[in-house]
């Protein structure tokens, strides 16, 4: 008799926040490794709002931007059939679970996690008790679904390791509950930097539009930014220590082409960074186009993306309370 295969995939969970339409470092880093990854894993992906709610945005925009980002998730091809996509605040489990996680995190471990330190200084006037228990709330974003790989940037390492300590510790307190989760982090790409200043990352959150490009920018004004973007006084194309723009625009021509860095340097070999950046920035409107033209496409229908994304919400809400019911069971909480 043929054996009958129950083997199950390895679960996926990641997230962004909707503060602002993604910068090519969030696509590369990040999404771009989500999509990749939809075929061989289990996937969940959510819009996390909830996160966003530390910056205090106002909240009609707010409203705005979660369901663009909702409907950009899809428009890079994420098929909500096949796994579940869905906006983190429509799955009440996640609050509930991030307030059972806050008191099993040590305030002296939260303290010690450099985007909070950071993100003070930065917004000195809003330090807010969500700011603080931000890795927290990832942490329940992820172990309600027993993750096995978080495909995240390498900013968000640390995140991922306060989150497996807190696992960690609860399992051991309390009886095995959650799966301990890895991040994954691509070997090329994990940190696209800004093109004004290629030693900081590229965020979507900087105040020059010159540094970052959006998945929605028009390609004349890709071609315009890559353009301006610092590199160096060299004149040659090759990846090497202290060549951190043109080391960054390499990786950037390298995610969008397939190509190696030794195919770039011999591709460019005698040509000055005019070619190179012209090049670099037609690989990006390519790698964008059907992006901006299925966002375009979604956009245009809202009622089909709210319904898709009440039931992504439904699909997460039932994995989710099973592992939220069984975290109550073992604090102790009474259920109905
Ligand atoms: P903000 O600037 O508002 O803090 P952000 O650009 O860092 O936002 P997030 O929503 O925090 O974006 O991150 C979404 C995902 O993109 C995360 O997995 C993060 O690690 C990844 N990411 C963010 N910036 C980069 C970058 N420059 N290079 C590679 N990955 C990145
Ligand atoms: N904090 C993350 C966004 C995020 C996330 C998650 C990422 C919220 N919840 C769960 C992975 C898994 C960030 O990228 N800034």
């Amino acid at each position: 008799m043929e054996a009958v295969t129950t083997e199950r995939k390895p679960i996926v969970l990641s997230a962004i926040q909707p503060t602002s339409v993604p910068t090519l470092g969030n696509y590369i880093g990040a999404l771009r490794n989500w999509k990749l990854m939809c075929e061989d894993y289990d996937c969940l992906y959510a819009v996390a709002d909830l996160h966003a709610l530390t910056v205090h945005p106002e909240p009609a925009k707010l409203r705005q931007q979660t369901l663009e980002m909702y409907a950009l998730l899809l428009s890079i091809g994420l098929d909500p059939e096949k796994n579940t996509v869905f906006i983190q605040s429509m799955v009440p489990a996640h609050a509930e679970l991030a307030w059972i996680l806050d008191c099993y995190t040590m305030f002296g471990e939260a303290s010690r996690m450099t985007q909070f330190k950071d993100k003070s200084q930065k917004h000195a006037d809003n330090v807010n008790v969500g700011l603080f228990a931000y890795p927290i709330l990832m942490a329940a974003d992820i172990l309600l679904y027993q993750a096995n790989f978080v495909p995240v940037g390498a900013d968000q390492k640390q995140h991922l390791e306060i989150c497996r300590d807190i696992a960690s510790r609860f399992n051991t307190l309390r009886g095995n509950t959650f799966t301990i989760p890895e991040p994954f982090i691509g070997k090329v790409g994990a940190s696209i930097k800004s093109l004004q200043d290629p030693t900081q990352k590229m965020s979507k959150s900087d105040p020059n539009p010159k540094a970052s490009v959006s998945l929605l920018d028009p390609p004349e004004m890709i071609l315009k930014k890559f353009k301006s973007a610092v590199t160096d006084s060299e004149a040659c194309v090759r990846y090497a220590d202290g060549k951190d723009g043109i080391n960054n625009l390499m990786t950037i021509y390298s995610c969008c082409t397939g190509r190696d860095f030794a195919a770039i340097e011999a591709e460019f070999a005698g040509k000055g960074y005019g070619d190179f950046k012209v090049k670099v920035a037609e690989a990006v409107i390519e790698e964008l186009r059907p992006v901006q033209e299925n966002y375009r496409r979604l956009m245009a229908d809202k009622a089909y993306l709210m319904q898709t994304a009440a039931q992504g919400a439904e699909k997460a809400a039932r994995r989710a309370n099973k592992t939220l019911f069984k975290a109550k069971k073992k604090v102790g909480l009474l259920l109905p």
